[in-house]
């Protein structure tokens, strides 16, 4: 009996504006009865805080925004003014909120915000500032939203997205089996994630020795620096990767104002022929005078193959009859190549037996020297990417018959086996100069070790 009096009363304080009582009641979970009360006393400065506490512990922002709006600006603080503006809609004071507390989350938000206002001058300015305040596991992701507004206006080339969409388009089936990012996210570092880390490297292709060598290293390093997440391995994993592959970028050498001549090697259906397309168009496009040279003269449609991408490229060609001596066709082309800022030489991949094929090879070179004693500028091996390390030996038997300057990666994009540009580049001890992203003109790209990086470890596939 005494309690129920004790509890009318208690009511009968609160409806009086007693604090204490209102309180009590909250605590007893009686919320909708606090707020109809203290929506009677929002004049009185203590209730009128009860009442906002209550809104926002409900989530009743348009009610919390009434109360700043007509009774106290200075309610909360600016992180729930500003959460409370945004859910209003009152984007601009939500903004200017944000960027009073100029933490780094805030700074996100309000350069969210600002982006979606389709104000992307001021986006860019606030998202830069939160750039420079951002944890690392953030920096990636931060990176990639000021790049894409950056290209948006214009303000840096489209060719630094289309670089990364086409490294993207060349790690994609890397990325759907071996989904480094997605293990590299939110998990326990534990001798599971270790193990699935180690059999996700050797999915990739990267060799097994290098797999059991990283895994261990990031082992070590992640006792070091005591990481809990797996979230703190991804650095360490990109910084492991960027060291392997530290000599492992070359570009193309060119010297303008003088004959180029680029020698292609490699087994059949590596590439050649559409490499060599590809580059003639590019260095057509750049103005340069570019000829083709079929040396390839094992297979008839090798010639037509390599006459169409003569045609779409711009560039002109030189031919033998088929079957003809392919030491004979590269004279032939030699003789004119002081015409020309580049001549690119396709040859035949057959390896019936090692020895005619090298023989062959030694015997174009020799004709190059004869007409320029310097050249070739570069002589290109070039490797079907879907062979993964398999690629190797092959390469070894193309390494002893010529000083081979570097390495065209194709069909990167055809693969899961992405990772194996690691062993091959550090095996054969030559670097990677371009890679093979697709079939079409334009899908070739320089190999830029960071880039590459970047993207394998990336969240996204
Ligand atoms: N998806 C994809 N396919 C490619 C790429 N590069 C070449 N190919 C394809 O691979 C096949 C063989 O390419 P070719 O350029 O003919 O190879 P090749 O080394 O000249 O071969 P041979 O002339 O037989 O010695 C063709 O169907 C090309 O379209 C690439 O980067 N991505
Ligand atoms: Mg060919």
């Amino acid at each position: 009996m005494a309690f129920f009096w004790r509890r009318s009363q208690e009511e009968k304080l609160a409806e009086k504006g007693d604090k204490n009582a209102i309180l009590r009641l909250i605590q007893q979970g009686k919320k909708e009865k606090a707020i109809e009360i203290l929506e009677r006393f929002k004049d009185d400065p203590q209730l009128l805080r009860l009442l906002y506490d209550l809104y926002m512990q409900e989530g009743k922002y348009y009610y919390a925004y009434q109360l700043i709006e007509h009774y106290d600006k200075s309610l909360g603080n600016a992180q729930e003014r500003a959460l409370i503006y945004e859910k209003v809609g009152e984007n601009q004071k939500a903004i200017e909120e944000y960027l009073k507390i100029g933490s780094f989350e805030s700074l996100r938000s309000a350069g969210n915000l600002l982006y979606k206002m389709g104000n992307k001058e001021d986006a860019l300015k606030v998202f830069e500032r939160a750039m420079k305040l951002s944890p690392p596991y953030e920096k990636e992701n931060l990176e990639k939203v000021i790049n894409k507004i950056k290209q948006e206006m214009g303000l840096i080339a489209q060719e630094k997205e289309s670089l990364l969409d086409k490294i993207r388009k060349g790690l994609h089936k890397t990325k759907e089996k071996a989904l480094f990012g997605i293990i590299l996210r939110g998990r326990k570092v534990d001798d599971e994630l270790f193990e699935e880390l180690e059999e996700t490297l050797i999915r990739a292709d990267v060799g097994a020795k290098t797999a059991i060598n990283l895994v261990e290293e990031l082992r070590k390093e992640a006792i070091k620096r005591n990481i809990k997440e797996s979230d703190g391995l991804r650095d360490i994993l990109k910084e492991k990767f960027l060291l392997l592959l530290s000599n492992c970028e070359g570009s193309i050498r060119f010297n303008e104002g003088r004959p180029n001549v680029y020698l292609f090697l490699g087994v059949n259906g590596s590439g050649k022929t559409t490499t060599i397309g590809k580059l003639a168009y590019r260095f057509s496009s750049e103005g340069k005078r570019v000829l083709l040279c079929a040396a390839d003269t094992f297979r008839s449609a090798a010639v037509e193959q390599l006459e169409v991408w003569a045609e779409r490229s711009g560039a002109h060609i030189v031919k033998g009859e088929e079957g003809a001596d392919p030491a004979s066709v590269v004279y032939k082309a030699m003789s004119q190549a002081n015409n020309y800022d580049l001549l690119l030489i396709d040859t035949a991949g057959r390896l019936h037996t090692k020895e005619p094929l090298i023989r062959e090879l030694r015997k174009i070179k020799s004709v190059i020297n004869k007409f320029y004693p310097e050249e070739p500028t570069e002589t290109l091996l070039v490797l079907d990417a879907t062979i993964g390390q398999n690629s190797i030996a092959q390469a070894k038997v193309f390494k002893e018959a010529l000083n081979i300057t570097g390495i065209v990666l194709t069909k990167l994009d055809g693969t899961a086996k992405g990772g194996a540009i690691i062993p091959i580049c550090q095996e054969l001890k030559l670097p990677v100069k371009l890679l093979g992203v697709g079939e079409g003109i334009d899908d070739l790209q320089p190999f830029d070790a960071k880039l590459f990086v970047e993207e394998l470890l990336s969240v996204e596939v």
